[in-house]
């Protein structure tokens, strides 16, 4: 083993772990969230990450449709919601309404649409149905990354059906994978404190389990940075690890950062950008069975994402075209998020990675050269 000078023999321990190949346990993780300096953990997550894709980085051509922010919950942190009772203030789309959207990017090279919002107690199983039914008529290869286990656990609450009654009435309508939103933080302990009134961590974990078992691929998130603690933040990554080892259905895990604008948790700061990176660096760290790691640029606004592709992140999502509301809602420098695909690949390239545009399963689409005169530079 090399002895690394002024580094805590336990440290040592956990870089020669993954250096390995082998696992870290839960008490390295902790050791690592309490001792371990942004250089430390980025450099072993680097590594992490170059074993796995080398110097790619991906990206996707996508869009977002927000049915509704209205919603019969009421988390705290969040700033984007209205409350049905005063839905006045918020928006309830059309099936017509959303068609039309997707018809925007009719002759458009994107590959998915990301459909989430509000839990509305008017947009019930069918109307979803019947959306996913007409998106998929008008444009059948269009991939539809759809609707968090929060809604999904009401929906099919609601039409009292099973978990799995519901996901195959929703795959037969179009479906094609489930993006990672609802989860915040797992364990009761917080989550009766952020968000008490949606599905649980286990009722969230059954239903992303469930669509594993019929075929449907998913993502994971975490709000993290908050009232949490290091200890709920590792709880929550075990149970994904877990899950992750009997499926292999996760595709990308996804921190998301608290943004403290406009909610019930405005007193509570915003993790600093080092603590930010120390994040994304331990999670590629940790969740050793996670193929992908993704820094969700309209969230950390597009210089933070640039640099965490120092530290473990392999992806960047998508181009957005500014059709989502929720993060600058709740703050974040990106008040209208759109980027072009050029800009994406510029942003890649610029530090001296591959950029390479994917699908939502991560086919590979188009690579891109790793460097590109930048005009800003000369
Ligand atoms: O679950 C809400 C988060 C999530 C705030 O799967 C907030 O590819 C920070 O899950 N500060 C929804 N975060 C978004 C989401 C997502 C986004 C991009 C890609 C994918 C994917 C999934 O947004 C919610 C919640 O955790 N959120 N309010 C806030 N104030
Ligand atoms: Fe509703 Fe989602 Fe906001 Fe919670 S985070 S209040 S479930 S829109």
């Amino acid at each position: 083993m090399v002895s690394l000078p002024g580094i805590s023999p336990s440290l040592q321990a956990i870089a020669q772990k993954v250096k390995n190949g082998q696992r870290i346990s839960d008490e390295d993780c902790l050791v690592l969230f309490n001792e371990a300096s942004l250089g430390f953990v980025g450099s072993l997550a680097n590594q992490f990450k170059e074993r796995l894709h080398g110097n790619k980085v991906f990206f996707n051509r996508n869009f977002h449709i927000e049915p509704t922010n209205v919603c019969v919950f009421s988390c705290n942190f969040c700033s984007y919601s209205r409350l049905y009772a005063r839905r006045e203030d918020g928006w309830e789309l059309s099936i017509d309404q959303m068609l039309h959207m997707v018809k925007k990017y009719d002759g458009q090279p994107v590959t998915e649409v990301h459909i989430v919002g509000g839990v509305h107690p008017k947009m019930d199983l069918t109307f979803f149905a019947d959306l996913l039914k007409a998106i998929k008529s008008h444009r059948p290869d269009l991939h539809i990354k759809a609707f968090t286990a929060v809604e999904y656990d009401y929906m099919f609450r609601k039409a009292k059906v099973s978990m799995e009654e519901g996901l195959r009435f929703l795959i037969e309508a179009g479906l094609n994978s489930i993006p990672g939103g609802g989860a915040e933080i797992f364990h009761p302990e917080i989550r009766e404190k952020i968000c008490a009134d949606k599905v649980d961590g286990d009722g969230w974990l059954a239903i992303h389990e469930k669509a594993h078992e019929l075929g449907l691929p998913s993502n994971a998130t975490m709000l993290y940075g908050h009232i949490e603690k290091f200890e709920h933040r590792i709880d929550h990554m075990r149970r994904l690890r877990e899950l992750q080892d009997r499926t292999k259905g996760f595709n990308t895990f996804i921190p998301l950062k608290f943004r403290n604008m406009d909610n019930d948790m405005s007193n509570v700061p915003e993790s600093s950008h080092v603590e930010d990176m120390r994040m994304y660096a331990i999670a590629r760290i940790y969740l050793d069975n996670f193929p992908h790691l993704k820094a969700y640029w309209p969230m950390l606004g597009r210089q933070n994402a640039q640099l965490s592709l120092a530290f473990g992140v392999d992806d960047i999502d998508g181009t957005i075209d500014d059709t989502t509301k929720i993060y600058s809602m709740a703050g974040s420098e990106e008040q209208s998020p759109t980027m072009s695909t050029a800009e994406l690949v510029t942003l890649i390239q610029q530090v001296k990675r591959i950029p390479v545009e994917r699908d939502t399963l991560y086919h590979e689409i188009k690579q891109y050269p790793d460097t590109m005169p930048d005009p800003a530079l000369n």
